[in-house]
């Protein structure tokens, strides 16, 4: 139970659920995988988010990934006011398209022509399409617990065994679509192998997070992972879909394919790129873009696609992360955050490990000695443990993801205060949860 007042979160929620599925506008937000109350947020400003109850937290959600200034950044909202005097929207060319196109295709080595969308989900169905377009193929590989939105081939999980045709994960994914998505654990060399001898020239892409944030962070590169979808979709004629959503411009400036050296065909960015404002897109080099409608045969459009509101606050972030430092505080204020609360964990002998790459990370309650795949989450990780935690923290002044399965980001705006008391916190949360 919360020791906060949160009576009109609690009634705002009441009140939303009447109106809205779940009360919620989508469906993690609803804290179905930890219980309680969601915080209806007031106001945000750095690392801080307020409740309509006044509550006050260190918030290491960022609204999932965008806030990596931290929220409400001067620069951010000036940009946005000035530009939004002149029209919010167009449906038309104006020059900010050209600005942000230009600074992700000189941050992202893969990107030489892009398509901007406005959500990431946009940007991977679309990535999707034109792969298939582009290779004449139909079927595509996906990894389990690997999220790239809620497009229906996205939807599906692992059939019996490891290699097999996907099975729909949601209601009014027709069966025989999902049949087109191949899906294996991550990190299981053989099963991907085994589904390209299954399915010979049959497969358009592999799309795969190259840092996993969507079943918690999990590490695809120090095993060579990484490398071995890159060589085998070169031997086989598939093209590889980086989903950059949630790590474009958070592991690094130019992404995972930057920090590991490893260029994808394709790319699909969101999150971080527009800002706080409905920003996807998606690119690649020159021959397979060109493909994209009115150049090409693979359609695609949309109506805010290009808006020029979130262009310019787009434009406002990613020009401060190209400062000199800037990934550099960043991550010495996560590695001690991530160490400190791992430090924690083992103090108070409650068993966990951890994944972290830059400013990510997730913090597993499991007495599994590293977390590789999305069964060893499901199957070996303490989800009612987390859920206490969870709600704890809360309680604490702390707001983390509300699932196990997502990953936890700092921003430039937190200081090193916050880092130490969100240890302290953890550390009084944990001897309460082991007393
Ligand atoms: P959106 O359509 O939510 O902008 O992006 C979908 C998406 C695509 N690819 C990756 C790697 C993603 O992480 C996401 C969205 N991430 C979730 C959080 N894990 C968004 C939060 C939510 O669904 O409410």
């Amino acid at each position: 139970m919360s020791s906060q007042n949160i009576q009109q979160s609690q009634h705002n929620f009441e009140q939303a659920q009447k109106l809205l599925p779940g009360g919620v506008n989508s469906p993690v937000r609803a804290f179905k995988g930890v219980g309680g109350t969601p915080r209806f947020f007031d106001h945000a400003k750095g690392a801080y988010v307020t409740d309509v109850d006044g509550n006050t937290y260190i918030d290491y959600v960022g609204s999932w990934g965008p806030m990596i200034l931290g929220h409400a950044h001067d620069a951010v909202i000036q940009g946005i006011q000035e530009t939004a005097e002149k029209g919010v929207s167009f449906g038309a060319p104006c020059e900010l398209e050209i600005d942000l196109a230009q600074m992700v295709i000189d941050m992202v080595p893969s990107i030489d022509v892009i398509r901007f969308v406005s959500s990431g989900s946009e940007a991977t169905m679309s990535a999707l399409r034109l792969a298939r377009g582009f290779t004449g193929r139909d079927k595509f590989i996906k990894f389990d617990g690997g999220y790239h939105g809620h497009a229906d081939g996205f939807l599906v999980k692992a059939g019996s065994g490891a290699a097999t045709f996907g099975e729909p994960d949601s209601a009014g994914v027709p069966a025989d679509y999902a049949k087109l998505t191949l899906t294996a654990p991550f990190n299981d060399i053989e099963a991907v192998k085994d589904l390209f001898r299954q399915n010979k020239d049959e497969i358009s892409c592999i799309i795969v997070e190259p840092v996993p944030g969507n079943t918690g962070v999990m590490d695809l590169y120090n095993n060579g992972f990484l490398q071995f979808l890159r060589d085998i979709c070169t031997q086989e004629g598939a093209l590889l879909i980086f989903d950059e959503v949630m790590s474009g411009f958070r592991v690094s400036s130019g992404g995972a394919q930057k920090r590991f050296a490893i260029t994808p065909d394709l790319t699909c960015l969101g999150k971080i790129i527009g800002g706080g404002l409905p920003v996807g897109a998606y690119g690649g080099r020159e021959e397979i873009m060109r493909k994209i409608s009115p150049d090409g045969p693979v359609y695609q459009a949309g109506t805010l696609s290009g808006n020029p509101l979130a262009m310019r606050a787009g434009i406002e972030t990613l020009s401060r992360l190209q400062e000199e430092d800037f990934y550099v505080a960043l991550e010495s204020k996560s590695k001690r955050l991530f160490e400190g609360l791992l430090a924690g964990c083992k103090a108070a002998g409650v068993p966990a490990t951890g994944n972290r790459f830059g400013s990510m990370f997730t913090i597993f309650f499991t007495e599994l000695d590293q977390v590789t795949c999305g069964s060893d989450v499901s199957g070996h990780c303490d989800l009612a443990f987390f859920g206490k935690f969870f709600n704890e923290m809360l309680n604490e002044g702390v707001y983390l993801a509300p699932s196990q399965y997502e990953a936890a980001f700092v921003s430039a705006a937190h200081t090193d205060k916050d880092i130490d008391n969100t240890i302290a916190a953890a550390e009084r949360v944990l001897a309460r949860l082991t007393a």
